[in-house]
């Protein structure tokens, strides 16, 4: 049976992670894997994700089951999140699902039935699971123009090129918010641009929202997304709430579907709960309760936008104190970007070798493609980051 497999490639994200733990030197830099961290380099958990879940264990009087599209209330609040009324309610459903990942695992299986032969169409670069989960879905893959590592800016008239060449063929997986792994994002009026050519082109949008909140602002977060919402008539969404709940592990987040017409959105949320039934039945729900409770009390609520803001502002703080340290030890402007950008990361464009060079000499830890961690930095890490990166940009 076995000896058909060879060994698959692992995920160099979970990759570096453990190299990194297995590095013994002290004052070792950890900006890899995408996970919130504080001041401290700890990833807590929320205060309003303590008392949600304090609240859960007291009252909660049964485990049986849930049923196929999970928790209700959770997809509700969590569609209302992310679309606003950018879309009236009637012609959306929404399953919840095993975090952002599982989400998006659901949409492409689903979109595999509607529409075999389609392309999926990734950013140039993207999260790295993004093009083997559509291959794995049955999906060719093409990448779109996206990131310009000279500029740390979008390429966005090749982008543009790009998108007038789409038909309905084609489905386009957009970065709702804080692309990842660049940090560089489309402006309203970028978007405004790529939802009329998606229009026009027919082409169909799967947006990923993994991180809304870690921009500039839960409702600011879902422009472009709410734009899809308000001119296109079909399309999906998978969105997460690992990130801007920080419930990593307890795998959270929702597919969403919206069709042309109520009866049409029935038709593909019936496909979709077949698509879950024959994998895994049933999402976990401890997570999604914690998160239906805080977006249903309004305390909860409160304390947990107030938390949300406070890691966002603190992540845009860093950004800054970073673009000015370099930028004061190089003379140059060649890392403002860094500012400009958005979401938990940035990518550098410095080289593999450079890369190599900064773990090898110190202990700074990044991805290979030279995306760095904005949240796993705090003030004295900020300046030994700058020399080492301006001592190895020379
Ligand atoms: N999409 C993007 C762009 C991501 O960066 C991530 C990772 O955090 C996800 C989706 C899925 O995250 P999760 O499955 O942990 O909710
Ligand atoms: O990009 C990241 O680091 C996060 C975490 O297969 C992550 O999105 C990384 C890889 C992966 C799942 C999550």
């Amino acid at each position: 049976m076995f000896e058909t497999l060879s060994k698959a490639p692992q995920d160099k994200i979970f990759a570096l992670m453990a190299e990194y733990a297995a590095d013994k030197r002290d004052g070792k830099i950890d900006l890899g894997i995408g996970v919130y961290k504080d001041d401290a380099g700890n990833t807590p958990i929320m205060s309003a994700v303590k008392k949600a879940e304090e609240r859960i264990i007291a009252t909660a009087t049964t485990k049986t089951y849930v049923g196929v599209a999970g928790n209700k209330g959770f997809s509700a609040a969590m569609v209302k999140l992310a679309l606003g009324d950018s879309v009236p309610l009637d012609r959306v459903r929404a399953a919840q699902a095993p975090g952002g990942t599982g989400a998006l695992w659901v949409l492409l299986t689903l979109l595999k039935r509607a529409k075999p032969d389609a392309t999926v169409w990734i950013s140039d670069p993207s999260w790295p699971n993004h093009a083997p989960m559509a291959r794995q879905a049955g999906f060719a893959v093409e990448h779109y123009p996206y990131f310009d590592p000279e500029t740390g800016t979008v390429r966005f008239e090749d982008l543009l090129a790009r998108f007038e060449k789409f038909s309905k063929h084609d489905i386009v997986l957009l970065h709702g918010c804080c692309h990842n792994p660049t940090g560089a994002n489309l402006t309203p009026e970028q978007w405004d641009r790529v939802v009329a050519l998606l229009k026009k082109t027919g082409a169909f949008p799967l947006v990923d929202m993994a991180y809304q909140g870690f921009g500039d602002g839960l409702e600011e977060d879902a422009y472009g997304l709410r734009a899809v919402g308000r001119e296109i008539e079909q399309f999906v969404c998978a969105t997460s709430c690992s990130k801007n709940f920080g419930v990593y592990r307890e795998r959270v987040g929702c597919a969403i579907i919206v069709g042309k017409d109520a009866a049409q959105a029935d038709i593909v949320n019936s496909q979709m709960l077949n698509v879950i039934r024959g994998a895994y039945s049933q999402p976990p729900d401890h997570g999604a309760e914690i998160v239906r409770l805080i977006l249903e009390d309004d305390a909860l609520r409160a304390e947990w936008q107030a938390e949300l803001e406070a890691m966002r502002t603190r992540m845009i703080a860093n950004r800054k104190a970073l673009a000015e340290a370099i930028r004061s030890r190089s003379n140059s402007s060649d890392f403002d970007f860094v500012a400009e950008h958005r979401g938990m990361f940035s990518l550098l464009g410095l080289s593999a070798e450079t890369v190599n060079h900064l773990k090898a000499e110190n202990a700074v830890y990044m991805l290979d493609d030279s995306r760095i961690n904005i949240a796993g930095l705090a003030d004295d890490r900020i300046q030994r980051l700058a020399d080492a990166v301006v001592a190895a940009s020379r």
